[in-house]
């Protein structure tokens, strides 16, 4: 049975990883920080059932920032591999908190690749870069050959850790992987990123809590895919004969106004627009009720405004492919918000 650490568990992607491990036999080590409030309703399920039980899934207080606490952590533990996950995953709010943004996404990355060197070089590392690295891009779509070019204090972080594993990859012979993932969503999409903030005002909307959704760039684009798809991809790259920089996407890119247009179709809401810059607003068709305005508190000082992932690669290295499409994606969110589905938010065991 192999044994997995997992930072960021408590995450979108975190939670899905784990229950991919799992399921695969894994025992699953999770790090998680401690809050005064609730951090871990994505993977309560999990801390509390068969496998919580079995001692299969074990979770443990952490943090990026405390070497000493990693170091003990992977020395007990004696995982075969590492998922760094863990970020401070947020694009704008990286703007507002730079140095903590980068203490946790950069030098936190470096932490755990100087820990793993220290006590077991043979253990296997993912680490969870980002489409943000190709920022203002600099062609189009983005392979693992485009150039990077960041455009946000979050970015700059997760260059440096791309770097500092390719890095380490080189120097110590380690067996460090980056997986270049293009934005994934899901119904446990953090609810400040736009998608689910998208999906969760309908919802308010329909149940008479919420009048309109202020929204930021909708003509910004992004490939999105379903986050339960994507964490197969990080599996695979440590199941290969040797490590390597992989894009992870679905070569579609869309509009923010096209996710909003969608996602109020599925219930059954013709959106149409009037208005230009940030007097441009959304109003439904039939009753001329607003139902979208544009606020400049949700622009960022650089954006990025196109990503169009080229995953050719990983499709013909690890023979993976993006099983949700953009509208299902969409409909599967926007259900579950309406519903408030804990059957879809949580797998059942
Ligand atoms: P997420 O939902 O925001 O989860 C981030 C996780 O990191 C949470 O578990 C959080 O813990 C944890 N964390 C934050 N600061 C930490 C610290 N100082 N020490 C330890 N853990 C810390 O993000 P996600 O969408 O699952 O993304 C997972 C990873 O992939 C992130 O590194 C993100 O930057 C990267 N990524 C995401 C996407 C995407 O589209 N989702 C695309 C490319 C790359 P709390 O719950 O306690 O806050
Ligand atoms: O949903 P977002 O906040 O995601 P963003 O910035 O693309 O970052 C996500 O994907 C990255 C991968 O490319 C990850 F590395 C990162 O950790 C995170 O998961 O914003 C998407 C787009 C942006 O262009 C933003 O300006 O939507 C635009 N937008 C428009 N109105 C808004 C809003 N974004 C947010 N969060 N809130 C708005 O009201």
């Amino acid at each position: 049975m192999k044994k997995a650490i997992i930072t960021g568990i408590t995450g979108q992607d975190g939670s899905y990883l784990a229950e991919f491990l799992l399921d695969k036999g894994y025992e699953v080590h999770g790090i998680i920080r401690r809050s005064s409030s609730q951090n871990t309703q994505r993977i309560d399920h999990l801390s509390t059932g068969k496998f919580a039980e079995e001692e299969k899934f074990v979770l443990h207080f952490g943090d990026l920032s405390d070497s000493n606490n990693l170091n003990k952590l992977i020395y007990h533990i004696e995982p075969d591999e590492i998922y760094n996950l863990g970020a401070q995953s947020h694009v704008k709010i990286s703007f507002d908190v730079p140095e903590f943004t980068s203490d946790v996404n950069a030098i936190g990355t470096l932490r755990l690749l100087e820990s793993i060197k220290e006590v077991n070089p043979n253990i296997r590392f993912y680490q969870a870069s980002s489409s943000e690295l190709f920022g203002k891009v600099k062609e189009t779509p983005q392979s693992e050959n485009t150039p990077f070019n960041p455009r946000s204090p979050y970015a700059v972080a997760k260059l440096y850790a791309y770097w500092i594993t390719v890095n380490y990859r080189d120097a110590y012979e380690l067996f460090a992987t980056n997986g270049i993932l293009f934005n994934h969503e899901s119904p446990r999409r953090g609810k400040t990123f736009v998608t689910r903030k998208i999906t969760t005002g309908i919802s308010n909307i329909i149940k008479g809590r919420q009048d309109k959704i202020i929204l930021g760039n909708i003509d910004a684009k992004r490939d999105w895919g379903f986050a339960g798809d994507y964490v197969e991809a990080m599996w695979l790259m440590l199941q290969q004969d040797s490590p390597d920089d992989y894009v992870v996407a679905t070569g579609e890119t869309h509009t923010v106004r096209e996710f909003c247009e969608l996602a109020f179709e599925h219930v059954g809401i013709d959106l149409v627009w009037d208005g230009e810059g940030e007097n441009e607003k959304g109003f439904d068709s039939a009753t001329g009720k607003e139902l979208i305005s544009i606020s400049s508190q949700f622009f960022r000082p650089t954006e990025v405004d196109l990503l169009l992932g080229d995953a050719t690669k990983t499709q013909q290295k690890l023979n993976w492919k993006p099983k949700v499409s953009f509208k299902e994606l969409i409909h599967m969110m926007v259900d579950s918000d309406l519903n408030n589905y804990n059957n879809l938010y949580r797998k059942e065991y």
